[in-house]
Order: C-alpha cells, then structure tokens, then sequence
C-alpha cells in the first residue's frame, strides 16, 4: 500500500537538510477565513515564512492522501473546493480509507506535523473550552492534542469566543507549558488582552529556542509549548463584545453544535464586523507565522 502521509518535495528537502521548517494548519483556510482572503492570507503566509529563511508545510488531506507541504493547486483546492470538511485527530484514519478530503484543525495538523517530524507550528487562535461547557462538554481536542505532543505552537492565545479561564486551567491541568511574547497578559485573539494574566513572559525568539532546548532535558517534549503572541493593532472591544453576544445567541437559537461552532461564531465575526475581524484575523495569523519562522531559525 501506498503510504498515507505525502510530503512535498521542498518539505522533504528541508526537513532532510535540518533546515527550519513551519507547520500551518488548513482549516483556517477552508473553515476560518471567507473567500477569496482565504487563499490570499494563505499564501502570505507561506511567504512570510520563507522569506524569514524557514519553509512552509500546509498540511491538508486530498482525496485520501495526508499532504505536508502542498503544491500551488493544492492550496487552491484547499480554500476553493465544497467538499473540504474539518478534520480532527479521530477523522484522519476515515478520511484516508474513504479517499475523503479535509482541512485539519490545530489538534490534527500538531500530530501529522510531529509524524513528519516538524515540531514548529504557527496558528491564529487556539481551540479550548466552550462556553457552557460545564454541559456541553465542548472542549476542542486542541487541548488534549497538544498535551501528546512534542510542539512549539504559536497562537495569538485561543480564541475569544471560548470561556477563557477554564481553557487556562485546563492547558494548566494538561501540562501545557505556556509562555507570553513579549507580555504577561494573555492574548484575547481579536484583543491583545484577555483579562487574563500568565506567569511567565519571554522577549526574543532565541529565549524561546533555549526553552524549546531546555524541554528535552527536563522531559516534557511529549507535551507542547505554547507561545501567545498578541496581535498589534486589536478589534474595538465594544464592538467586538457586541458581535460576540449576537453571535452566541444566533449559535444557540439555531442549534449550532459540536464542530460546527467555531466555523459559525468566526463568520458571524466576519459578516457582522463589516471586515475588521478579518483583518484582524488575518494579521494575527501572518504574526504568527514570522514568530514561527523566527523561532525555526534560532533553534539552528
Ligand atoms: N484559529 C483561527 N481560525 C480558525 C481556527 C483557529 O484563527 O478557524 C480553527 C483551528 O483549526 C482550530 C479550530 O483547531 O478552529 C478549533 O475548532 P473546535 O473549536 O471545533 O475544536
Ligand atoms: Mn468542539
């Protein structure tokens, strides 16, 4: 049989050469951003990372076949398709059985990229525990995801519209390591601030090398490390509560659940906020990326 994970030429490469390689997860693509931004950022991104001296792998599956690194058409097929669902961890063996297609969310992307040996992993927003919770039990497998894997994940924290204290306490519970760049308050995604204080704040991406260095020695490189990177320029925060409170109340009223909950609030965000989310969205996505390429590189 064919082997089920496909990495590109350059990913393979790169990767052969211990050259500094960045994983980039797709559902942001598919299910995150609108067309035709979606392939534009996508794009960027990879871009951004190359010219910060790292190469890029997008990590997708395409009828059956997990890809890391994709070719042009490929990134095209992903942000353009209908057919593209959200895969998690638990989907991945039923997509490549069934020659299925899918985005991967964080959890997914963390774990291809650690098969394929690539440890570097740039997102926007965090999944975590929902609001309501408590009876939902909707918290995103991106939590247990990276409390089994060995990643440095840049994010700009997790996403607002999550209860944010419970998925603190959980990543704490987890043994997710977390650290602030360049601050101690914990990034709120569209805002730069949370609310939300974290212990321990790092300033340069070779003081995150040194910590990436440090795990292996003190054993915890089964788990990740997260590093929460606050976008510039946030959303208007009346604003951004307002949109928040319509979108949770539409979600409820409509019977929005399970998987489909995040692409719903996030286009909620899109639509209602006349285009500042997206900007936003897209902003803290590229951050991440030079973050993640900046970190790549001093790890060398
Ligand atoms: N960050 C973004 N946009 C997104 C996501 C993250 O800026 O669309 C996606 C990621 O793929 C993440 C997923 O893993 O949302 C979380 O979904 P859920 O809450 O269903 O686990
Ligand atoms: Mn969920």
């Amino acid at each position: 049989m064919e082997k089920a994970i496909k990495l590109s030429a350059e990913v393979a490469n790169a990767l052969k050469a211990r050259k500094p390689v960045v994983a980039l997860e797709s559902t942001i693509i598919s299910h995150g951003l609108p067309r035709p931004s979606n392939l534009e950022v996508a794009r960027e991104c990879e871009r951004i990372i190359r010219d910060a001296g790292a190469v890029p792998a997008t990590i997708a599956l395409l009828d059956g076949k997990i890809l890391v690194g994709l070719e042009r058409s490929e990134l095209e097929a992903i942000a353009n398709r209908d057919d593209i669902s959200k895969a998690s961890i638990r989907d991945l063996p039923i997509i490549v059985a069934q020659g299925k297609s899918a985005a991967t969310t964080v959890a997914a992307t963390a774990h291809i990229a650690a098969l394929a040996g690539i440890h570097i992993f740039a997102t926007g927003g965090l999944g975590g525990v929902h609001r309501g919770a408590n009876e939902s039990f909707d918290e995103s497998a991106d939590l247990t995801a990276l409390a089994n894997v060995d990643m440095t994940m840049i994010c700009a924290g997790v996403k607002s519209i999550l209860d944010v204290p419970a998925t603190l306490e959980r990543l704490e519970t987890l043994a997710i390591s977390l650290v602030g760049y360049k601050t101690t308050a914990f990034p709120g995604f569209y805002l730069t601030d949370s609310g939300y204080t974290i212990e321990h704040r790092v300033d340069s991406p070779e003081e995150i090398a040194a910590i990436i260095k440090a795990r292996a020695e003190v054993g915890t490189l089964s788990k990740a490390l997260v590093v929460a990177n606050p976008v510039v320029k946030e959303m208007n925060k009346a604003l951004h509560d307002e949109i928040l409170k319509s979108g949770l109340e539409k979600a409820d009223k409509q019977g929005v659940v399970g998987k489909a909950v995040t692409p719903f609030l996030l286009e909620h965000f899109h639509t209602t906020s006349k285009g500042e989310s997206l900007a936003i969205n897209s902003e803290i996505i590229k951050a991440n990326c030079l973050l993640g390429a900046q970190i790549a590189v001093a790890l060398q």
